[in-house]
């Protein structure tokens, strides 16, 4: 047994790709000898993705759901996870995966590897050789390229890929953050928490990934999505030391 990890799954409408992410997770981490507990944190989606976790759980005991009245944001959905995982389970990992079909649970082997190098955090980093962006509309690969850019020239993070979305953090990582005391709500969630690992001393690797769009449905991600995500970056320099 290689230890146990708790796969945190945010899903906002995401009826038909969560069952075949669901399955990928534990088949890939029964295959490596990882103990899995696969936790949905839905926002009480109206196309009725509870109702497909709640069917999955027949079959896959370790699924666990955990249902929020109304859309908050990624950012709320990864703290409420964040916090259930580390009270209700002992797992060794915590990771952060989409549940639309983008991010692919061949490469968690690589993410173990890299936390067995001594990691404590591991980032899918589409920005490396091996990685890449597959299939995305020019815009979007531009303004992620373009986000990037900017926050790692503003912030000097050790990555570079800070807005993936494909991570593993170490138990004892995240459990030095103070979870009450994240401020953001939506996707800009994911840079405040690299952040923080950061700046408590947390040792950040990274491991290629081939990110696809999503396997169906509807993007969730606005323009005021991506002004709050430059807004942070902003807000993290003026703070910066
Ligand atoms: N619980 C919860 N999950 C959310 C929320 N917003 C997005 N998500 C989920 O977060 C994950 C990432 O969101 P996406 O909309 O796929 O964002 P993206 O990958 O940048 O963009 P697209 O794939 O193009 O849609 C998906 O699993 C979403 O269902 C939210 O407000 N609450
Ligand atoms: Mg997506």
């Amino acid at each position: 047994m290689k230890g146990k990890a708790c796969f945190i799954l945010p899903t906002y409408n995401e009826r038909e790709n969560v069952g075949s992410v669901v399955r990928g997770v534990f088949g890939e981490c029964k295959a490596l000898g990882v103990e899995a507990t696969v936790l949905v944190v839905d926002d009480h989606s109206p196309d009725g993705t509870a109702v497909e976790v709640v069917k999955l759980q027949r079959s896959f005991p370790q699924l666990k759901l955990l249902q929020r009245p109304a859309k908050e944001g990624l950012g709320k959905a990864y703290v409420a996870g964040f916090k259930w995982a580390l009270a209700n389970t002992d797992c060794d990992v915590l990771f952060e995966m989409d549940a639309d079909g983008s991010h692919h649970a061949a490469y968690l082997k690589d993410f173990f590897a890299k936390l067995a190098e001594g990691n404590d955090v591991v980032v899918g980093s589409r920005y490396m050789p091996g990685g890449r962006h597959e299939q995305s509309p020019l815009h979007r690969t531009l303004i992620s390229y373009g986000a990037n850019y900017l926050i790692k020239a503003l912030l000097a993070l050790p990555l570079t890929d800070v807005t993936s979305g494909y991570r593993a953090i170490r138990r004892g990582a995240l459990e030095k953050l103070d979870l009450n005391a994240f401020r953001s709500n939506g996707y800009e969630f994911q840079l405040e928490l690299l952040h923080k690992l950061h700046h408590s001393g947390a040792r950040i690797g990274k491991t290629p990934i081939v990110f696809t769009p999503r396997a169906r449905g509807r993007s969730k991600m606005t323009f005021g999505d991506m002004a709050s995500f430059l807004w942070l970056a902003l807000r993290l320099w003026l703070n910066r030391n």
